[in-house]
């Protein structure tokens, strides 16, 4: 199986289906392409009709899109055990899911995933309403779940790994969240496969100037 990925600095779909497959311990290689390179579009197009990463091939099946990807590995290699097995959790579990999937856009374009940056951004009140919605939810799934285990539904799920990219936001950017959140961002970002995925990003060179928002700390 194989997993084709866009820089791990900036790409916060790509983390998604690496983090599970890492996570969970299911065997892959991965594939590194650039993004935004005059080469990306013709390198893709053999992976992903999309054009887009993460995509995922596991021999005749060419799986693209980190939720379907996630999806994919659950019921192939995972006996579906990555959602909560509670019916009313599960549901649950998807729907703050697709919320990440198909919202927080404000979020999204005002702090762009940088894991090796540490930055001041001024937000619009739309990307606060994001923070705070986010906050609000983590907070919540925390409290409900405190005695299951540290992650969203207690146990590791793909609903973690599909917020796993806001933690590294707010780890990068900051935004004033509730001790709560901040536990779960220090859980998520202590996980060692995160830590591996931090470490590689840290050595990457190529800087792709639209993610490189706000401001530095030190000047
Ligand atoms: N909904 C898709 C979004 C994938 C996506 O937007 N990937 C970005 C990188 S993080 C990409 O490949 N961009 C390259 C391009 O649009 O040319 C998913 O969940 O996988």
């Amino acid at each position: 199986m194989e997993l084709v990925i866009g820089n791990k600095n900036y790409s916060s779909w790509s983390l998604r289906p690496w983090l599970m497959l890492k996570a969970c311990n299911v065997a892959f290689e991965e594939r590194y392409l650039a993004l935004f390179t005059p080469e990306f579009a013709e390198q893709i197009k053999t992976f992903s009709p999309a054009g887009k990463v993460p995509a995922l091939t596991d021999g005749d099946v060419k799986v693209w899109d980190s939720l379907a990807i996630c999806e994919y590995i659950n019921d192939t290699y995972l006996n579906g055990d990555a959602w909560p097995q509670d019916p009313a959790r599960r549901a649950q579990a998807r729907a703050i899911s697709c919320e990440m999937h198909s919202g927080f856009m404000a979020l999204r374009e005002e702090m762009p995933m940088n894991c090796r940056a540490r930055r001041y951004v001024d937000l619009s009140t739309e990307a606060l309403k994001d923070v705070w919605r986010i906050d609000l939810m983590w907070q919540e799934l925390r409290y409900e779940h405190q005695d299951l285990g540290p992650w969203l539904f207690g146990e590791l799920s793909i609903a973690d790994f599909m917020y796993a990219p806001v933690a590294l936001r707010f780890n990068t950017y900051g935004p004033a969240i509730s001790p709560l959140s901040r536990a779960y961002v220090e859980t998520v970002l202590a996980h060692p496969a995160m830590a591996e995925w931090m470490a590689a990003a840290a050595e990457e060179e190529q800087i792709i100037e639209k993610a490189e928002a706000g401001q530095a700390f030190d000047g």
